[in-house]
């Protein structure tokens, strides 16, 4: 079937920086559906499918998967969702994520850059009981590695005037607060 008009915000920013936590409540807010990059992966690990042992690995890496089967899923869920405004955490992480993303029809509204010490978000990593396998200090320490992948992704949609640098230091509350103020900002 052919895809209607599809828009996405875009949350990036380190590990725990609160990309899903934010994600949740704009989608709450401003009635967009919620897709995280992240928990699709998981999900995917947990049906067992073909894939999972893939994505295991990376994930407990904190390395990215192929661009080209991140873009399938999200595709498949957005498709799913029969929605059309979505906001989406996690992705794109990198160049090669990013040129996989402009190959669809997905069109980009803007970006909120969380932006968040290393040592505040270890502290809330830390924190976090979900048990979640990259939840690990070694882990922790290469998914910081590779967060560096996404500069050059944000100075790309600072150029075109899509990004919105947030302070994520601030409470749950706090950083709504200044999201809020960049939806009123951005011409929607
Ligand atoms: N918390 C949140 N906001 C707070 C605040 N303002 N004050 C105090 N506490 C706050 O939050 C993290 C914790 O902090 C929670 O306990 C929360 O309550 C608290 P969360 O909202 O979960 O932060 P988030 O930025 O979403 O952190 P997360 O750990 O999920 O980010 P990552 O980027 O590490 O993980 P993600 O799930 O996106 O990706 C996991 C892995 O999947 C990647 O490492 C990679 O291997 C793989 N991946 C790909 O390969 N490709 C992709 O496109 C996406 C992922």
């Amino acid at each position: 079937s052919t895809m209607n008009k599809v828009s996405a915000i875009f949350v990036l920013g380190p590990p725990g920086s609160g990309k899903s936590t934010q994600s949740r409540l704009i989608a709450e807010q401003f009635g967009l559906f919620h897709i995280s990059a992240g928990d699709i992966l998981r999900a995917e690990v947990e049906s067992g499918s073909e894939d999972s042992i893939m994505i295991k690995a990376k994930i407990a890496n904190g390395e990215l998967v192929p661009s080209d089967f991140m873009i399938r899923l999200l595709l498949r869920d957005i498709q799913k969702s029969g929605k059309n405004k979505f906001v989406i955490d996690g992705f794109p992480r990198s160049m090669d994520n990013l040129n996989a993303l402009s190959s669809t029809s997905i069109e980009t509204e803007f970006v909120l850059h969380l932006v968040c010490s290393k040592e505040v978000a270890i502290e809330r990593l830390s924190n976090r009981n979900e048990g979640r396998d990259d939840d690990n200090i070694k882990t922790i320490v290469k998914r910081f590695e590779c967060f560096e992948s996404v500069f050059p992704v944000l100075e790309c949609y600072d150029s075109k005037g899509k990004l919105y640098k947030i302070d994520a230091e601030k409470s749950k509350e706090g950083v709504m607060q200044d999201i809020k103020s960049a939806f009123t900002m951005h011409p929607r």
